[in-house]
């Protein structure tokens, strides 16, 4: 449960609590919230068999299979010697994510099996010991900074390949490990953030074990450490823990770390959950069901449409969001033909409508069932996914503000019928679109407005 904000008087000191109460505002800050449109990339050993293991199929998540199918570390790991993904080509990547309008990539560095993309120097387990050698992540961060593409670093502190990763400290033995590890890890940050010193972010995962969590200290210095050697590096949540072992938002409810990360595969409710325009936040997702790397048989999941992911994206931004769309490529470097399709039909999609995502956040205005609304400084855009019967889109404004004009991105304006009490009705265009579309709303403000309903909902 996330506990809220409480007042100066009744905040309890903490060590390794949040460092900020307000949102961060720095320019760093600022881009990673204007971006709004990321992909996640998974991929490590777990592409190569892809959920299938000594002819048997698991159906769980592909990048657990290691855990599914029991198999020991030794054994994974010779995976490595597979690991040859002849046809992977960084600008071809980039230039596929550029078109489908993502404006960030997080890239798995380490998954939790423990296998680097980068030529670790604290491990064995990294691409330089495959038949593959070159360093992956280094070609991925230039080629994406050419194409103008932020970079962000996917990090899991869990790790199954080291010896002394625990999950649970039960020993004086088990604590000793564990602060090796700790060292370990820390050696592997300094080594991304130095070695890539182009990285905008750091997404942590695999610390929600009681090693990390009894550890509060270390993720602390975690976030300050990468904040000291990549000046503007934003950290999400999921890292840090406080000294009672609260994560993600600390004992006095206030959140640790840049950005809220715990939206994975749900959004928060456009309704009833609008406490959340109260800090940053990022909300991943993947196509089909729960499947992150790459898994061969999509068969028994559901996978979303392109309409279904437009639609999550800008649901996010309209609650003050940043929205993460996750692919697996295969083993040997290609997009599965799904997720080629999805990304051409979401950039097909952002091209023309981009403008309601890009730099935009929550209006404040009350949602309506026809979509969601965005707004971006004065302007305010209506993303229309239903389409009612009576073809009129009914818009409540807030007190004192007015609509001047609705146009279409095209320029073509759409007749506005006033209903008084704040409330008109917004005329579809003659020719039905056929696809969600964005209606720019003109509007002036009568006099200093106050946000009623956002008030009476958070
Ligand atoms: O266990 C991982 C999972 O494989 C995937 O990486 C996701 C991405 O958010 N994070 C973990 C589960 O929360």
């Amino acid at each position: 449960m996330i506990l809220f904000a409480q007042s100066a008087k009744n905040r309890i000191p903490l060590k390794y609590g949040a460092i900020r109460l307000e949102k961060r505002q720095d320019e760093a800050m600022k881009r990673f919230r204007r971006n709004r449109l990321g992909a996640f990339i998974h991929w490590g050993l777990y592409s190569i068999p892809g959920g299938e293991w000594k002819g048997k199929m698991y159906m769980g998540a592909a990048e657990w299979l290691k855990e599914w199918a029991k198999v020991s570390s030794n054994e994974w790991m010779s995976l490595m010697e597979q690991w040859n993904p002849t046809d992977f080509n960084a600008m071809q990547w980039a230039k596929m994510l550029k078109e489908m309008g993502v404006k960030y990539v997080k890239i798995t560095t380490k998954h939790h099996e423990g296998f680097c993309l980068w030529p670790s120097k604290y491990t064995k387990y990294t691409v330089a010991n495959t038949p593959y050698r070159k360093d992956l992540l280094g070609a991925m961060v230039k080629a994406f900074n050419e194409e103008g593409i932020d970079v962000h670093f996917y990090f899991s502190v869990m790790d199954w390949s080291h010896p002394d990763w625990r999950s649970t400290i039960k020993t004086k033995e088990d604590s000793v490990a564990f602060v090796r590890f700790l060292k370990f890890t820390d050696n592997q940050l300094r080594e991304l953030a130095t070695s890539y010193p182009t990285v905008k972010d750091f997404w942590f995962d695999g610390t929600w074990d009681s090693s990390v969590k009894e550890n509060a200290w270390w993720t602390a210095h975690v976030e300050q450490m990468l904040k000291e050697l990549v000046p503007g590096v934003t950290v999400n949540s999921r890292l840090r823990a406080d000294e009672y072992g609260r994560r993600h938002f600390d004992s006095n409810g206030q959140l640790m770390g840049d950005y809220e990360s715990g939206y994975e595969r749900r959004l928060p409710d456009p309704v009833k959950d609008l406490k959340v325009i109260r800090w940053d936040w990022e909300a991943c997702m993947t196509l089909p069901e729960n499947q992150w790397g790459y898994h061969k048989d999509w068969s028994l999941s559901y996978v979303k449409t392109p309409l279904e992911v437009i639609e999550h994206i800008v649901h996010a931004v309209s609650m003050g969001g940043n929205m993460v769309v996750n692919f697996g490529p295969c083993a040997d470097g290609n997009f599965r033909n799904e997720e080629k399709i999805m990304m051409e039909s979401v950039g097909a999609w952002m091209k023309k409508y981009g403008k309601c995502v890009y730099g935009c956040d929550y209006a404040g205005w009350q949602k309506q069932n026809w979509g969601y609304y965005t707004k971006n400084e004065k302007d305010i855009y209506m993303v229309v996914f239903n389409v009612p019967y009576s073809g009129l889109l009914l818009v409540k404004t807030l007190k004192g503000v007015e609509i001047e004009k609705a146009i279409l991105l095209n320029g073509d304006e759409l007749k506005i019928i006033e209903l008084g009490r704040e409330a008109y009705h917004v005329k579809m265009p003659d020719d039905d679109p056929g696809e969600p579309f964005v209606i720019k709303l003109v509007v002036k403000e009568k006099k200093e407005t106050v946000d009623k309903y956002r008030d009476a909902l958070i």
